[in-house]
């Protein structure tokens, strides 16, 4: 007789077993059904280069490819020899193919101030800013760093600086001084544009001020173009380095002929944290950026005409430049934005603006979905949501818990949620269910998109089979992907392709069931080995959010000298409840099994989070150890959370 392995109780009680079909009404309207993917999907790994040219041919190119790749691992070129203009491809294409009439973007200011424009008046308003960035003397191979609020000027800004050839750099407009300092100048940008403020929970937060203090340590800045969004007054105005907006765009020409541009010129840099060392400035370009983002977008969000598209992402993060931005204006989608937070006035207002622009797909993170949770079912259930037909989720690992709460609740039952893995660096989806095509499961991303060969490994390059976890890598060159870290060739080098031979290196441990099904873990920082058995710190967070007590949790690891590591708990209590230790206790050796009961549980206010929401386990793991906190605070929202919780007694 055997006696169970521990780990065979962890394994059956770490899978969710629900799966989600999508309706039959959605499936029969669907742009890619099971058997397209199938085949499709094959095609683009047996023929790349044909699946690959027939998705560009659907775009504009002012000058045709001579090859689809060329791979010198790891460095890729894509439809080289080709030249083509994403601006170009998300306007003028679209107002030819008589789409100029269609409203292109919806903004709304958290004020409520609404503005709409068209796919011909956003041209009109793009050419403006082009000619503008031109006599303020950006050349095209520039870098242009833009530090602002979410107003339409930011994704006009985007779209000028392609139209010219310049790449922009987006900052959050949350980062602080010194971070958009270090931005600024590691890119070498000459022009920065930015706004007086823009609202926040009610509150102009200015951007001005920082701006202007940033320029005090970045000397190499000539100018700062400025949007007037809140009316604030602004405190300094440098004369000759500083210019309005409106002073500058208004008065320039609204034609402007878009600038044929080599397929492999840089479109934009997006700073990232890595594991270590200052922020990367992630690179990518033109062709292969724009076919990929293209793709998907339709693909994955399946796309009809008429759907009002909102994805609530911020332009200073990639989900916003992929899927707020170029993605969805390349295929002519009707876009929402809003500005401000999703609590005010109160935490109806996401559900608000979806009744209010009859919103049909909504694209949102975990994080926002774990908050609204926390605030009950009731809120959204005073608003229509009727018009909403898909849902989609993003950024980190979504606990089944808030998954069947975004089911229920805000898609009520009928809308499909597809679940995208991607990163910064893979530049568009890499992994998730189109939605008519496959059913869902919660908690698991899913299958690969179209030339997306994923893998799981040991660190020694060993690829591992179904259900074992390992380390999520790619191995394929695929469009979409960074080409280099700004400056630092040799950190690429290292860092994706470096680390194991021959694949990129996504840095998420994954599990892949039997249906193909890829299951995020989590950062490979993030797994946990208790007693030499895999923990996924999702997977006990899942557990403890699972709870009706918790409303958030973060799990790290902490070294013990017998089991290697041990699990420490940071959790936030629901409103209107009381911690009870024990009880937590119990309730995940319940859900996953003993081995995975915390040790230590901090009962914390806030945790420590970036701006983007993503919660800085590595501060978190040198609380639980006991240690001081070292490291790069700068990315934090809110620092004084540190502070706090180091002083907070373990229970
Ligand atoms: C798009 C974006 C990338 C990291 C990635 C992974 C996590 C993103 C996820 C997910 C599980 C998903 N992540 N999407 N984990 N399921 N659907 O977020 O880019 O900010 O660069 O973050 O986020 O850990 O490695 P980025």
């Amino acid at each position: 007789m055997t006696h169970p392995h521990p780990t065979d109780h962890i394994d059956a009680m770490l899978h969710e077993t629900r799966v989600i079909h999508p309706s039959e009404a959605f499936q029969a309207s669907a742009k890619v059904s099971r058997a397209e993917y199938e085949r499709l999907y094959r095609q683009s790994l047996d023929e790349p280069d044909q699946f690959w040219a027939d998705v560009a041919n659907e775009l504009h190119w002012f000058r045709p490819w001579d090859q689809v790749l060329d791979w010198q691992e790891p460095h890729a070129q894509w439809f080289v020899g080709g030249q083509t203009n994403i601006a170009y491809n998300c306007l003028d294409r679209n107002v030819e193919r008589g789409y100029g009439d269609k409203q292109a973007i919806i903004w709304e200011g958290e004020d409520g101030e609404v503005k709409t424009y068209t796919y011909a008046e956003l041209l009109k308003e793009v050419c403006q800013a082009a000619n503008a960035l031109l006599e303020l003397g950006v050349q095209q191979g520039d870098r242009v760093t833009l530090y602002m609020p979410l107003i339409p000027e930011a994704a006009i800004s985007m779209l000028a600086c392609a139209r010219i050839g310049a790449a922009h750099s987006v900052v959050f407009g949350g980062f602080s001084v010194s971070a958009l300092a270090e931005r600024i100048n590691n890119a070498k940008s000459k022009l920065l544009i930015t706004a007086d403020a823009g609202f926040r929970r009610g509150k102009p937060v200015s951007l001005k001020v920082n701006a202007d203090e940033a320029a005090k340590l970045a000397l190499g800045l000539e100018k700062i173009l400025v949007v007037k969004r809140a009316g604030t007054p602004v405190e300094w105005w440098t004369e000759g380095r500083d210019v309005w907006w409106h002073d500058m765009v208004d008065k320039q020409s609204d034609q402007h002929e878009a600038v044929p541009l080599d397929s492999e010129h840089p479109l934009f840099l997006l700073y990232t944290s890595g594991s270590t060392g200052t922020p990367k400035g992630v690179q990518h370009t033109t062709g292969g950026y724009m076919v990929g983002t293209y793709l998907t977008t339709k693909t994955v969000f399946d796309l009809q005409d008429n759907d009002i598209y909102w994805c609530t992402a911020d332009i200073g993060w990639v989900t916003g430049h992929s899927y707020s931005v170029y993605g969805p204006l390349l295929n002519a989608a009707t876009v929402v934005m809003y500005e401000g937070a999703p609590n005010q006035p109160d935490w109806g207002r996401f559900w608000d603006i979806i009744q209010k622009h009859r919103v049909t797909i909504l694209y949102t993170a975990p994080t926002a979905i774990r908050a609204f949770m926390q605030h009950g079912d009731e809120i959204p259930g005073r608003y229509d949501l009727s018009s909403l037909r898909l849902l989609g989720s993003v950024g980190e690992p979504i606990n089944p818990e808030a998954w069947m709460w975004y089911y229920r609740v805000i898609g009520g039952e009928r809308c499909p949620i597809v679940d995208t893995w991607w990163q910064t660096e893979t530049g568009a989806i890499m992994l998730t269910t189109l939605p008519g095509a496959f059913p869902s499961k919660p908690g698991s991303a899913g299958l690969p998109m179209f030339g997306v060969e994923p893998g799981l490994m040991t660190h020694e390059g060993e690829e591992l089979g179904p259900d074992d976890g390992g380390l999520l890598v790619i191995k394929r060159p695929w469009p979409s992907m960074l080409r280099t870290v700004y400056g630092d060739d040799e950190r690429y080098r290292k860092s994706y392709w470096g680390e194991i031979k021959g694949v990129y290196f996504a840095g998420d441990g994954a599990r892949r069931d039997q249906d193909g099904y890829y299951t995020i873990v989590g950062r490979v920082d993030d797994v946990l080995n208790v007693s030499g058995h895999r923990l996924g710190t999702m997977e006990i967070e899942s557990a403890l959010v699972g709870h009706s007590s918790v409303s958030e949790a973060a799990v790290v690891g902490r070294p013990d000298p017998v089991k290697g590591e041990a699990v420490v708990a940071f959790i936030l209590i629901q409103d209107g409840h009381t911690a009870d230790p024990s009880e937590l206790r119990r309730h995940v050796t319940r859900e996953i099994g003993a081995l995975a009961r915390p040790d230590a549980i901090y009962i914390a206010d806030a945790l420590p989070k970036t701006r983007s929401g993503k919660i800085m386990r590595r501060f978190l793991r040198q609380i639980a150890a006991g240690n001081e906190i070292t490291g790069d605070t700068s990315t934090l929202e809110d620092p004084a959370v540190l502070e706090k919780l180091a002083s907070t007694p373990a229970v």
